[in-house]
């Protein structure tokens, strides 16, 4: 594969800025915006809906742009990156001025990126990275650093179970920057425990649902050699914790679970005895993916990732916190 000469783009230096796109009405090669009548207009393409932290996400920047009085046109991919692509392609067509994207997964994007470039549109990424040929194909990345959220799960667990751990790993979303990501980070973390055995890696694909199957099937492989379930996010670790108490297990006390995202009902479980541990991960990326946009569009220079910082939970710190979770 020729992934040395692509670039990955979270954590580049070199910055890059867009020929301003004017609002409304100023016509041609995209940036228009004209269909707003006068409001600014922005795509934004989102993966899908299939789990509260992406629509915390989806709310945060539609009510973002409905505070700033700009017209959003919104693209659900359920999904499916060809969904994103033609979703990206009629954004093109209809004139927008930017265009927000939240990528389902790391590759495939160049293509439809150097159309978007040819329109002279600014993109934002918001949630995930991509791998591309060349980073002046989007303006930012709005994003955590996930290989130090996979980092601080694993160094906790490490810590928690003394250096000895028979671990099932549940994945996210199978080429998502944040699978990949918490994946080396985490596998990083525990690398110099030779007690701390991975016994499974599979996806649960971000979802409860299918975190519930794939751990059944994973107790049923490994049994009594689980001690700890590392998800790679809140609502895999919540069916996984479905799955071990349908099995007679005790999640929380007899098999330690660890998982990223810091929801709610993340603290909620947490403050339950359920789950040991929560890295999170804002969600809420409305306000800065759209004051990223004001700024590509007046031709500023930003940060090819402007870094979410993101900070640990377990039973010590997450009651205090509880009452203040936004998402
Ligand atoms: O952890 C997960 C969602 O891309 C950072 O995607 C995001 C991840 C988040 O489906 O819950």
């Amino acid at each position: 594969m020729k992934r040395q000469s692509f670039l990955r783009v979270a954590g580049l230096a070199a910055a890059v800025s867009f020929s301003a796109c004017k609002p409304s009405g100023s016509g041609g090669g995209g940036g228009g915006g004209a269909a707003g009548g006068g409001k600014l207009v922005v795509g934004f393409s989102q993966i899908g809906a299939d789990n509260p932290w992406r629509t915390a996400e989806t709310e945060s920047v539609k009510a973002e742009a409905a505070k700033r009085g700009i017209e959003l046109k919104f693209s659900d991919a359920q999904g499916q990156q060809e969904a994103q692509i033609s979703a990206i392609r009629s954004f093109i067509a209809q004139g927008v001025s930017a265009i927000i994207l939240a990528p389902k997964v790391e590759t495939g994007w160049d293509a439809i990126l150097k159309e978007v470039k040819a329109a002279k549109i600014p993109v934002v990424l918001v949630d995930r990275g991509v791998t591309v040929s060349d980073p002046t194909l989007f303006a930012t990345l709005i994003a955590s650093d996930f290989v130090a959220e996979g980092r601080m799960a694993g160094e906790w667990l490490v810590k928690k179970s003394g250096g000895k751990a028979g671990i099932i790993q549940l994945e996210g979303t199978t080429g998502a920057a944040p699978a990949n990501d918490r994946k080396k980070g985490f596998e990083a973390a525990i690398a110099g425990s030779p007690d701390m055995k991975v016994l499974a890696s599979q996806t649960g694909d971000f979802k409860r649902s299918d975190g519930k199957n794939v751990m059944e099937a994973l107790i049923k492989a490994h049994g009594a050699a689980i001690t700890a379930v590392y998800a790679h996010n809140d609502d895999m670790a919540i069916g996984a914790i479905q799955a071990l108490e349908a099995a007679g297990r005790q999640p929380g006390k007899d098999v330690t679970v660890v998982s990223i995202d810091g929801m709610g009902f993340a603290f909620e479980a947490i403050k339950e005895g359920k789950l040991n541990c929560t890295v999170e991960c804002n969600p809420l990326l409305g306000p800065m993916a759209f004051d990223a946009v004001a700024k590509a569009l007046k031709g500023e220079e930003l940060p090819k990732q402007l870094v979410q910082e993101d900070r640990l939970f377990d039973e010590t710190n997450a009651p205090a916190e509880l009452p203040n979770r936004k998402y």
